[in-house]
């Protein structure tokens, strides 16, 4: 990058006002001033940009493209300035004119255009690719609306639309209109045989839809390599105008990257969904193989410069399409394409929840995408021929793409693909075992793990500036840089000086919280309370109701004698649930109503409080993380594939209380049992259960007077104006056998939480294990994590 000074950095911030908001900076406006900087920034790495670019093309290096219909970056200017080492820089330089760095980041929204784990993923990904110096691309959908926004009225959630992007766009982005590429979705297709004998489609009565790429630098970390993201828009081509003559036409297409669906484990809206997820593969494979062809080498060989990587099932769908573009555009033969496709693709599975294994009606497909579903077709039956007589018949029925009258998007991957992994040691060994195994039995040689990880960069630096600071004073900066230098700290974990300074830190991050808290709901939290929280999406198996009843319990011990001291809780959730999930929404319900007769009832004395924050987001994740004493990851065993906020938890010096799933395991293995609190059943006692059949939440509850007393406090008037949602509860619960096993797991649950309050007492050996989580965190980084993707899935570094 360009060298900078404070003086440069003034002058251009100030230029740059007056170009394009004609403005004085005294008179600007905290949005104005963001976006000027923003564009400032574009500016200063476009070089780097344009330069990494060419080298990619020069050196003919091979590529990787993550397809992901999600994206969950956040904001994005405090990471960049990070990235590129000015930090620093800018926020003197902008202190000399009187503007506060940190009004500027309030201006920015967050890009909110992924749901939970999955989108979030994805763009640590994309902030650890060029990091690393590889050459790794994101392509996704520009939604205009990100996931919805939470509002709760009544204790009632509402969504609302997420208009996060102005009307004169995304300040990141680039509109590339010379890039925009047609993608053709309805109408027949008819094979015509041509004088070689070879069959070719002809198409009739398609709608052909404009892909418009916009282009947002993903910038690496002090190593001036930038690399891109680039998220498709749907536009009318006016050559096709036509074929669009009523506003309500034009508005069906624009409707394709009008929102992303609000639901992390099915999906609604079928065909906009189908259209979606083709849009989106086949702009980005028609550019890169385009690209590809530049290079003048043999299409068979597509393979050994470019790498695809489909990000859960949605953007499946690239297996076919590339087999159409390789046979239909270039004249491939169909087992040359295949070969190379198959090496082309790889697939990661996020969730074991089989109503997230997404599968299409093959009347819809053919109807959508007619073509496509011919090439999935003949993908199925070349499937069947291969394995026809080698293994059990059984086994074919099970694995093959088309099944009664569906498409299912799991199998097209795997059988598509040359590579299948999980997100954590336990995750990959279920999908190997259970979910997967007939496909384990077929491939076995396809089947890995790469555990998750996160933008460490972003949690500490950027969301803990306290705590970033007094590492920096007790080993050294290095950390910043090679975060797995965090382990230096190992050497201060009983050094009491120490550990006050640590504690300091986080009742800093605690103040600032309740602050937050005090300003959106007027409620005053003690901060020498446990901070326990528990922030992810609402999903059953997640057991936010789990948390829910332990708190139930204390309220009662608490009411039962007014005189109990227990150690001081605040408990903290933040959650969005699917707009169409019954259940998640009346927790969510539950939840408020509770909080408000507890933090209402002085009877408590302060030592019991309940918040749950409105619209949880990255950015206020940023907030929450560094405030968490406690971190609750309590899903029932073998159904979190991984987490992935347990490891941002962990970097921040909060002690987990965990089940053993997902990455869960892997941060016992790091920190020791004794740094970690685990409870409740494991994935063997769990699929014990399943084997067995045995499983009677209503025989626990029947035996257990403390339990049942819990439960029935959903229905017995306890919480106020929770009639419908208290019965529903105590119905899943109890008359239909309690799915996620909160009866079997809550005396353990209880337990462990009354260890964590009198292990709270002794500040000494507490901060010890919050510093031991800090400095066995490193090993969570997605650096490490994408490198693994880079060298032993895709073959580019
Ligand atoms: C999530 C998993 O639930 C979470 O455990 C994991 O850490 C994360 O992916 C990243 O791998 N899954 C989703 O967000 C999701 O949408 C349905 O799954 C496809």
């Amino acid at each position: 990058m360009i060298h900078l000074t404070k003086e440069k950095i003034i002058e251009d911030f100030k230029m740059r006002l007056h170009e394009d908001f004609m403005i004085q900076n005294a008179e600007a406006t905290a949005d104005e001033r963001f976006i000027a900087l923003a564009k400032l920034i574009k500016c200063y790495v476009m070089p780097d940009w344009l330069r990494h670019r060419d080298e990619i093309v020069k050196e003919q290096k091979k590529t990787a493209y993550y397809f992901s219909i999600e994206f969950l970056p956040g904001k994005m200017l405090q990471t960049n300035l990070l990235n590129l080492g000015i930090y620093d820089l800018v926020q003197e330089a902008l202190a000399d004119l009187d503007v506060d760095l940190m009004d500027l980041v309030a201006a920015e929204r967050d890009m909110a255009l992924g749901n939970g784990g999955l989108g979030r993923l994805a763009s640590c990904f994309m902030d650890s690719l060029p990091t690393i110096g590889a050459p790794g691309f994101g392509n996704g959908i520009r939604y205009k609306y990100g996931l919805f926004k939470q509002k709760i009225v009544n204790g009632y959630q509402v969504e609302l639309p997420d208009a996060w992007l102005p009307s004169d766009g995304n300040v990141w982005e680039t509109k590339k209109p010379h890039a925009a590429v047609d993608v053709k979705i309805y109408g027949n297709v008819y094979l015509v045989p041509q004088e070689n004998g070879d069959l070719k489609p002809v198409y009739e009565n398609v709608k052909t839809l404009h892909a418009v790429p916009y282009d947002i630098t993903q910038i690496g970390f002090n190593n001036n390599v930038v690399n891109n993201l680039r998220l498709w828009d749907v536009e009318i081509p006016e050559k096709y105008e036509l074929d669009y003559p009523t506003l309500a036409d034009r508005r069906r297409i624009e409707d394709i990257t009008s929102v992303l669906y609000p639901d992390d484990a099915t999906r609604e809206g079928k065909s906009l969904r189908l259209i979606q997820e083709y849009f989106m593969v086949s702009a980005g494979l028609q550019t890169i193989v385009k690209s590809y062809a530049k290079m003048g080498l043999p299409m068979a060989q597509i393979h050994e410069k470019v790498a695809v990587h489909i990000n859960d099932t949605h953007p499946a769908m690239a297996v076919p399409e590339l087999m159409r573009i390789l046979i239909d555009d270039y004249n491939l033969e169909w087992e040359v394409a295949w070969a190379t496709t198959t090496q082309v693709m790889s697939y990661t599975n996020h969730t074991v929840l089989s109503e997230a294994l997404e599968k299409w009606d093959a009347d819809l497909f053919k109807e959508i995408v007619p073509r496509i579903y011919q090439i999935v077709g003949e993908i199925d039956r070349q499937f069947v021929k291969t394995w026809a007589g080698k293994v059990e018949a059984a086994i074919i029925d099970r694995t093959r793409v088309i099944q009664n009258g569906q498409i299912h998007m799991a199998n097209l991957s795997i059988i598509g693909g040359h590579s299948v992994n999980g997100v954590a040691k336990l995750h990959t060994e279920l999908l190997i075992e259970d979910v997967l195994k007939d496909f384990y039995l077929l491939y076995p040689e396809k089947f890995n793990n790469k555990t998750n990880g996160i933008a460490q960069r972003r949690w500490s630096q950027i969301a803990n500036p306290d705590m970033s600071a007094l590492l920096d004073k007790q080993i050294g900066k290095g950390w910043r840089s090679n975060v797995h230098e965090l382990s230096k700290l190992e050497a201060f974990l009983d050094d009491p000086t120490i550990q006050h300074d640590f504690y300091q830190v986080k009742q800093a991050n605690k103040q600032r919280l309740a602050d937050y808290v005090k300003k959106t709901q007027g409620i005053d939290l003690p901060i020498h309370a446990i901070f326990d929280v528990q922030v992810k999406r609402l999903h059953a198996y997640k057991r936010q109701l789990l948390n829910v009843m332990h708190i139930i319990k204390l309220y009662q011990d608490l009411k039962d004698d007014p005189t109990l001291d227990i150690t001081p809780r605040v408990f903290f959730f933040g959650a969005k649930a699917a707009p169409g999930y019954h259940f998640a929404k009346s927790v969510i319900k539950i939840i408020n109503e509770l909080a408000n007769l507890i933090n209402h009832d002085e009877s408590l004395r302060n030592q019991l409080k309940v918040v749950f924050l409105e619209n949880y987001n990255v950015s206020l994740a940023e907030l929450i993380v560094p405030a968490a004493d406690v971190s609750e990851q309590i899903s029932t065993a073998g159904k979190e594939a991984s987490g992935t906020s347990n490891m941002k938890f962990m970097l921040n010096g909060a002690i987990t209380l965990a089940t053993l799933d997902g990455a869960n395991i892997e941060i016992k293995d790091a920190v020791g049992e004794d740094n970690i609190v685990i409870f409740g059943m494991d994935k063997d006692a769990v699929y014990d259960h399943y084997a067995r059949h045995d499983y009677n939440s209503r025989q626990i509850y029947d035996n257990n007077p403390r339990l049942k007393r819990v439960v029935d406090a959903f229905t017995d008037g306890t919480i106020p104006n929770t009639h419908y949602e208290g019965y529903e509860i105590w119905d899943a619960l109890i008359s239909y056998n309690d799915e996620y096993f909160l009866l079997e797991d809550f005396d353990d649950y209880v337990a462990k939480q009354a260890y964590i309050s009198e292990l709270y007492k002794d500040k000494n050996a507490w901060q010890a294990k919050a510093m031991k989580n800090i400095a066995n965190s490193g090993r969570f980084t997605s650096d490490d994590t994408i490198e693994l993707y880079a060298r032993e899935i895709w073959g580019i570094l």
